[in-house]
Order: C-alpha cells, then sequence, then structure tokens
C-alpha cells in the first residue's frame, strides 16, 4: 500500500484550489438543486453514470445557460413562475429561457419524484381514489403513462397533470416544454405532478434504444409521497 507524503497531499490540495479558481464561477438568480440520494441509488433502474452526468452536465448546462439568458432581467426566483408566463419574457429570449428554463424545472421536478427502490411509498387515498377514477387503476395509469412517454417522437417528457378543472390528465410535450407553459406552447396545459425525461441521455449508457425496458423499470423509483404531495397542491389550486 502506498501511503501519500504530506508534499503528495498539499499538490493535490494546490490542483483542486487551482480547479476551483479557474472553474466559471455560477452566477444569477437560478442554482442547480442537490439530489436528495447518491447518484448510486436509483441503481438498476437509472445507473449511477447516467445520474451523474445528467445531473451534474446536462441539468447544471441548462441552469447555466438560463442564468445567462436571464441576465440583467427582474426574475422571479421560482424557475416554474418563470416559465409559466413566458409571454412576458422580451421575444429575443424568449426561446432560451423556454429551452433551458424548462430544462431547469422539469429536471427539478424529475429528481425529486424518484426515490431508491423500495422507499417509493404508496400514493395518498386522495391520489389513488383520483388515479382510479381517471385511469380504473395504477395499472392504468402505467399503461397510459408508458405510451405516451414510448410515442413521443424524439426528444421530450410524459406527464401526469392536473389540469385546470383539477382532473388527471397523461400527455407528452417536445424538447423541455412543460405543461406550465400554457396553452400557447403546449397541447395540453397543467401541473405537472409526474414528469418522466425521455430524452436519449436519460437512458442510453444503460438502455441504448431500449425506451421501453428504461419506462417499465422506472416505477420501481418513483416517489410516492412527493407526488402526493405534488397532487394535493395542483388540487387545491385548480378551480374545479
Ligand atoms: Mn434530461
Amino acid at each position: 500500500m502506498t501511503i501519500p507524503t504530506i508534499s503528495c497531499l498539499a499538490a493535490l490540495a494546490a490542483a483542486g484550489s487551482a480547479l476551483l479558481a479557474t472553474a466559471p464561477a455560477v452566477e444569477g438568480p437560478y442554482t442547480l438543486p442537490a439530489l436528495a440520494y447518491r447518484t448510486n441509488a436509483l441503481n438498476p433502474a437509472i445507473d449511477t453514470a447516467t445520474m451523474e452526468i445528467h445531473h451534474g452536465k446536462h441539468h447544471a448546462g441548462y441552469v447555466r445557460k438560463l442564468n445567462a439568458a436571464v441576465e440583467g432581467m427582474d426574475v422571479p426566483e421560482n424557475v416554474e413562475l418563470l416559465i409559466a408566463d413566458l409571454d412576458s419574457v422580451p421575444s429575443e429570449k424568449r426561446t432560451a429561457i423556454r429551452n433551458n428554463g424548462g430544462g431547469h424545472a422539469n429536471h427539478s421536478l424529475f429528481w425529486t419524484i424518484l426515490a431508491e427502490p423500495g422507499k417509493g411509498g404508496e400514493a395518498s387515498p386522495e391520489l389513488a381514489a383520483a388515479i382510479e377514477k381517471s385511469f380504473g387503476g395504477m395499472d392504468g395509469l402505467k399503461e397510459a403513462l408508458s405510451k405516451a412517454a414510448a410515442t413521443r417522437f424524439g426528444s421530450g417528457w410524459a406527464w401526469l397533470v392536473v389540469d385546470h378543472k383539477g382532473n388527471l390528465v397523461v400527455t407528452s410535450t417536445p424538447n423541455q416544454d412543460n405543461p406550465l407553459m400554457g396553452a400557447r406552447y403546449v397541447d395540453q396545459p397543467g401541473t405537472p405532478i409526474i414528469g418522466i425525461d425521455v430524452w436519449e441521455h436519460a437512458y442510453y449508457l444503460a438502455y441504448q434504444n431500449r425506451r421501453g425496458d428504461y419506462l417499465g423499470a422506472i416505477w420501481s423509483i418513483m416517489n410516492w409521497p412527493e407526488i402526493s404531495r405534488r397532487y394535493a397542491e395542483a388540487k387545491a389550486g385548480a378551480q374545479g
């Protein structure tokens, strides 16, 4: 066994601080949220390398580009409020804010509705009843959401949303669009309570072209207490 010498450790520390000093500072109102679990926690449904790249590179990239896009603007701290009001942002910045604000909001939701296998709990009685009413039960929901995700051509997201009447609806969007963006931007507006990332970067390392296998596995890592909390909040905010 090789024991590192003090000078070796000092060199490493110096290299580390040099790295920190030269890394571009994250400037701006939006920040990459920390994960509530380790990057290996979602194995085998989502592998460690995918989690590290997806969160640490892709999501971080959306945050960085969003901060660049909103530079000099007075923006809400909550990115969901920003993307829910795209009409009010300057037209020359709208596409960048739509793509990168959507990317930041979508991934921020995605990480929180996932949990370690066996720790995902159960849907609240209220959410379970709503799933029963709209989809005939959990199997019906899984089928509808998996179908929406599997048939989304190219990159995008599949969603379970609460619509303006308070009903559960399954939909999908291209790119980083989010149902919060409203009817001018998406087919089915609403408040998302589940979002499934079907960009290839979300599954390609482990599943390659087998999007269906990824979609089958993701049900083993759903965080039902968090999805239920979002349901209750969205339901309270719906008009119907
Ligand atoms: Mn993604």
